[in-house]
């Protein structure tokens, strides 16, 4: 619009110039009798219009420039990411921190999920603050190892991941959590864009539940066992995924190129400060 009005005036300001000009050159050609100090008056006059004929076209082009330049900006400029993916076995919990990280409570005896929770909101504990907030998109992934595939869907689009482990029955699950884990860390577009991994270990309001450090050294030695394993398979085929930790040392999360921290949390009970603080960190209020 802007730029039609430039043009527009351009147009308007060389027309004017033009009908100037030719009265000018009329003008000229009426007093043949040359008098010299009159025809320099209209050169210069002339040289003026000519000049901001110039000008106004210097600025409409620049003008124009700009527009382009926002317009493409606007058109190519990638959608920041909101979306967390809540992702583990089946039983860990993420059902149950979906509906807390919602609604404030667990709605508790939800059903098997086959459907990823997927919504899009404030997150409860930030409900009664002031000012705008950016929401956050949260999907809950199914974690039956044949739902599995879906979370291939989500990942491009997510900006962090919450890693959910059961820390109580964590044992006789060690072995499918690691290879769990082990399949999303070594996924390349987690790798490429360093999505940040919270391992979340849950049910610590159970007086049997396992420690964090506890849970994060089994998962590594598990981890490393199926690096070694893996590697040996897949160096025969070569597949999209990349390769884990530093060659020839036991497996550590540090050596991860995205940061994978751990955490312990209260799904039931509302204790999951710190993974709404891990949300915040990747989509910012
Ligand atoms: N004690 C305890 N139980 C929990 C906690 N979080 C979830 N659960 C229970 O674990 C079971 C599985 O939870 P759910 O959220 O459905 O797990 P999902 O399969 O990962 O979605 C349910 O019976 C929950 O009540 C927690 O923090 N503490
Ligand atoms: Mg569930």
């Amino acid at each position: 619009m802007m730029v039609m009005m430039m043009m527009m005036m351009m147009m308007m300001s060389l027309a004017t110039a033009a009908e100037e000009e030719s009265a000018a050159a009329e003008e000229e050609q009426v007093s043949s009798s040359v008098s010299s100090p009159r025809q320099w008056d209209s050169w210069t006059k002339q040289l003026q219009h000519e000049e901001v004929a110039l000008f106004f076209t210097f600025v409409v082009l620049f003008v124009t420039l700009v527009f382009f330049y926002f317009v493409i900006r606007v058109a190519f400029r990638r959608k920041v990411s909101n979306t967390i993916l809540l992702v583990g076995l089946s039983d860990a919990g993420k059902t149950t921190l979906f509906y807390q990280l919602r609604d404030g409570s667990a709605h508790q005896g939800s059903v098997t999920s086959m459907e990823p929770n997927d919504d899009e909101f404030i997150l409860h504990s930030e409900s009664t603050k002031k000012g705008k907030i950016k929401p956050v998109r949260i999907i809950d992934v199914p974690g039956h190892a044949r739902l599995r595939p879906k979370l291939d869907d989500f990942l491009p689009k997510a900006c962090g991941l919450v890693f959910v482990v059961d820390a109580l029955d964590f044992m006789p699950h060690l072995r499918s959590a690691a290879e769990y884990l082990y399949e999303v860390l070594t996924k390349t577009v987690v790798a490429r864009k360093k999505i940040p991994v919270l391992l979340a270990c849950n049910k610590m309001d159970k007086i049997t539940a396992h420690s964090t450090d506890f849970i994060r050294k089994q998962l590594e030695k598990e981890i490393n066992k199926l690096r070694l394993t893996r590697s040996a398979i897949s160096s025969a085929d070569v597949t999209s995924e990349i390769s884990l930790g530093v060659e020839g040392e036991p497996f550590k999360f540090s050596q991860c190129v995205n940061q994978v921290s751990t955490t312990e949390m209260s799904a039931l009970n509302g204790q999951v400060e710190e993974v709404e603080r891990f949300i915040r960190e990747q989509v910012k209020p």
